[in-house]
């Protein structure tokens, strides 16, 4: 037995340690904290943290363009049915988070619970955005016009103030426009498979540079417990007193939480068992290490490495399913972010005492969906999304800054249901597809034996 349990250990080290560095972190924190020291110093216990987010971010745009193209071109004529599947998977998950979302805000009313909390000031936004432009702008980041700029820009329209009207003004702000780069590189890949022999050196080229990023993956797995300790310690010592948050925006907290968790644990896991019969809480176990990642560092896409790694060498999902579906979900797919936008705006028009019709419902869902679509997965890019969702419905955007004092937490949270909603798809996904996937295998033996 002494030997089984040396077993256990070393196999399951990464996660125990990956575990082990959030209550770590917690500790440190909490600690420091009841020392009141200055942010210097907070800045310079975050920096091992803030060095796992440059590393993970560093892989990120390289794994995204090369495992995409891999992913697809491998697929050959496969990539169109699974596509579907994929689409169908997001949307109907995102929808099921929509709805838990406002039925708990609508039942629970967090925004008529106690007083006006103390934390209504804070800084606000003041740039209002028009719906339409924002759906306009999601589809040009789409189309970005340079591919070089899409790595480093995203656009996004800017408004300048003229005898007191905003008058649109096209610009670019900064931040990788991922969207941009997973359709170039998924239309890249399609056509590079169509290509057949003459696409083979690019095929071979980008087949390399993904294996040799995923390399670089499971080095860099080794220091993320060390990071996500710091992530965390240097978080909890410069948060604000929970204390002193005023019972509505409790409530608001629970409200997401709750929702969050039911997603997360009830309504995801069980149609993940409906489709595949599989328990789905020992594939949600193989990817602790990611969730935990995610929790560090609330952005999906400096988590897309480590989910890569959990979902192929814990759980043995079929590469070419990984590679084609993951960068695409962890841009696109953010249950989480859905829910929050959703539960947030309707948070906000109960303050505003706000007669909700099912109209405003409705819009609210709408714009919630497509808010989480055009989010990075970058930390509380939601928050900035909202501003979508805020305006569809004549809210004011500075309403923001009611719920600014807890989006730190929220973020985190939510980007674990991002996180675990990619791989719950991916596992389905590659379970309806098994039969094609593998006869798939089988012509591919035939043409190598040909050869
Ligand atoms: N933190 C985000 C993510 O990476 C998105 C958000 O802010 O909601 O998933």
């Amino acid at each position: 037995s002494f030997v089984s349990k040396q077993n256990f250990l070393r196999q399951n080290a990464f996660v125990i340690l990956a575990v082990a560095a959030v209550f770590a972190g917690v500790i440190l924190g909490s600690a420091l904290r009841s020392w009141s020291i200055c942010p210097r110093h907070v800045q310079s216990l975050s920096f091992p943290g803030e060095m796992l987010m440059r590393m993970l971010q560093m892989l990120v745009l390289p794994l995204i363009v090369s495992s995409l193209i891999t992913g697809i071109s491998s697929l050959d004529n496969n990539v169109g049915r699974m596509g579907v599947q994929a689409l169908i998977y997001y949307m109907l998950t995102t929808i099921i988070a929509v709805f838990t979302g406002i039925t708990l805000v609508i039942a629970l009313q967090p925004g008529k619970r106690g007083r006006t909390s103390q934390v209504l000031s804070g800084g606000g936004f003041n740039e209002s955005l028009p719906t339409t432009d924002a759906f306009l702008d999601l589809i040009r980041n789409m189309f970005p016009s340079n591919i070089v700029e899409a790595c480093f820009k995203q656009y996004k329209t800017s408004y300048e103030s003229r005898n007191g009207t905003l008058v649109p003004t096209p610009s670019s702000s900064s931040g990788v426009n991922a969207l941009g780069l997973v359709v170039f590189s998924t239309a890249f890949g399609f056509v590079l498979g169509r290509m057949r022999e003459q696409g083979r050196p690019l095929r071979n080229f980008f087949d390399c540079l993904n294996e040799a990023i995923m390399r670089l993956v499971g080095i860099v797995i080794w220091y993320t417990p060390v990071g996500i300790l710091f992530l965390i310690a240097g978080k909890i010592c410069e948060m604000e007193d929970l204390g002193l948050m005023g019972s509505r925006l409790l409530w608001f907290t629970l409200c997401v939480i709750l929702g969050l968790l039911i997603h997360s644990l009830l309504a995801l896991p069980l149609l993940y068992f409906l489709v595949t019969w599989k328990n789905p809480y020992l594939f949600m176990a193989g990817l602790l290490q990611a969730l935990v990642t995610a929790l560090g560092t609330s952005s999906s896409s400096a988590s897309l490495p480590v989910t890569f790694h959990c979902l192929e060498e814990n759980n043995g999902v079929d590469k070419r399913v990984t590679r084609f579906m993951l960068p695409v979900g962890a841009t696109v797919n953010m249950d989480g972010t859905a829910l929050y936008e959703a539960v947030a705006a309707i948070f906000i028009a109960q303050i505003a005492d706000m007669e909700l019709t099912f109209a405003k419902v409705i819009t609210i869902s709408i714009t919630a969906t497509a808010a989480s679509i055009g989010a990075a997965g970058i930390p509380q890019a939601g928050l900035v999304t909202m501003m979508i969702v805020l305006t569809s419905v004549g809210l004011p955007t500075e309403h923001i800054s009611l719920i600014i004092a807890v989006d730190w937490l929220l973020d985190r949270l939510r980007t674990m249901t991002n996180v675990l909603g990619d791989s719950l798809g991916v596992g389905i996904v590659e379970h309806l597809s098994r039969q094609e996937l593998q006869s798939h295998d089988s012509t591919d033996a035939g043409h190598s034996d040909a050869e």
